[in-house]
């Protein structure tokens, strides 16, 4: 029988939601789970927060003090879904307690304090996990699977794309997204490192970037309650503006360790691209292309097909393709950023109860923030800057 799993979350806003709904509904696909996610413990920024929190996403208990809660002697795992400020400090605590813990991305507000949380988690022998959930979208672990089964051949050229367009409104909200103090940076931490991460999964490790990382909308409303509402329906024309110090966009040439190239763009100014992610790869024997807005479907081309039916083939992931079989019964049903999620909370427990580290880990999500800073700084000097410790 499945043993149970006890989850502290700390933080009860977007991302709280989606994990907490896949600790209910992990169970419910992946049978036998690995272990039964039991809610053991939200805590959110004060009492009153935190016991809404509790009730709405059905944990045990409430708690404003993370703290005393990693220490508990019946919290087996910590679930980190705060803002990027607060990542570091409350992994490093959960690692000296003996948690096993799952991060929200980016890892980090950049290397050298993504490595200050590696070294803690090395020092305690914990699982760990980074929350890139979009790698576990079904067609891109298709994806990588042909990859590995050298189906497209020796990888080429990669093109990653991830276009926003919630923040597009400059009378939108100052969320803490748009502050370097807290989010570490812009559109390359909050989205860009979504990118690297499937770039690292699908193609290898990246080593040069030549970026331009502009900031055209340098300030924003200030939102009442330092609430993260995000996008243009909280739109504020009267409120007092306060700067943003984070890029909006980046744009990059990239390199990657085994001799492929590629090109990164990641914006929050592409009206009309809500959540647009799209991956391009070419290979010697073939391509591979991916639309999150059409993330059932994988399109393949292979270059030994017969001249006259040459060209992408779509398919539609189901039972026949990686997590398959626990998901829908047939192809092309629909999946979405939920099926990811739960995804991802199967893998880090399947990761617990196997004791086998899961990836992203944080040394992956280390290595994005070495991209991060090397996209950042090349942003600053115009330079190639290359991807080291
Ligand atoms: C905002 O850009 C955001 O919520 C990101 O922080 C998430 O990582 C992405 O999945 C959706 O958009």
């Amino acid at each position: 029988m499945t043993n149970d799993l006890n989850v502290a979350m700390i933080g009860g806003g977007f991302m709280g939601r989606a994990h907490a709904m896949s600790y209910a509904a992990m169970p419910m696909f992946f049978w036998p789970a690995p272990a039964i996610p039991r809610r053991r413990v939200i805590v959110d920024i004060n009492d009153e927060m935190a016991e809404e929190a509790r009730l709405r996403f059905g944990f045990e208990e409430a708690s404003s003090d993370w703290r005393a809660t990693v220490a508990r002697d019946d919290v087996d795992a910590v679930d980190i879904c705060v803002p990027n400020d607060a990542h570091a400090e409350i992994a490093i605590a959960a690692a000296e307690a003996g948690k096993h813990i799952l991060c929200e991305k980016p890892l980090a507000r950049g290397a050298a304090e993504a490595k200050t949380m590696l070294d803690a988690v090395e020092n305690s022998g914990i699982i760990h996990m980074v929350a890139f959930n979009y790698r576990r979208t079904p067609a891109i672990a298709l994806a990588r699977k042909l990859i590995d089964e050298n189906r497209i051949g020796e990888i080429r050229n990669f093109r990653g794309t991830y276009l926003q367009d919630w923040p597009a409104d400059p009378d939108s909200p100052l969320s803490w997204r748009f502050q370097k103090s807290i989010a570490g940076s812009g559109a390359v931490g909050d989205i860009g490192t979504h990118v690297v991460d499937m770039a690292h999964y699908l193609v290898g490790q990246i080593s040069e970037v030549n970026a331009m990382t502009p900031t055209y909308i340098q300030t924003r409303p200030v939102q009442e309650g330092g609430i993260d509402k995000l996008g243009a329906s909280e739109k504020n024309t009267t409120a007092r503006r306060e700067p943003v110090d984070v890029e909006d966009e980046v744009v990059s040439l990239l390199r990657f360790e085994n001799g492929a190239i590629g090109s990164l763009e990641a914006t929050r100014n592409a009206y009309g691209r809500n959540n647009f992610i799209t991956l391009e790869i070419h290979g010697t024997e073939g391509s591979i292309y991916f639309n999150y807005e059409r993330r059932d479907e994988l399109q393949v081309m292979f270059a030994d097909d017969p001249a006259d039916i040459r060209g992408f083939r779509t398919i539609y992931t189901g039972p026949a393709h990686p997590y398959g079989e626990q998901l829908w019964p047939i192809p092309a049903i629909g999946i979405g950023y939920s099926e990811t999620k739960i995804i991802e909370c199967y893998d880090f427990f399947q990761a617990v109860a196997s004791g086998v580290q899961p990836s992203p880990n944080f040394s992956d999500g280390y290595r994005c923030e070495l991209v991060a800073d090397a996209l950042l700084k090349s942003g600053e000097t115009g330079e190639w800057v290359g991807v080291n410790p």
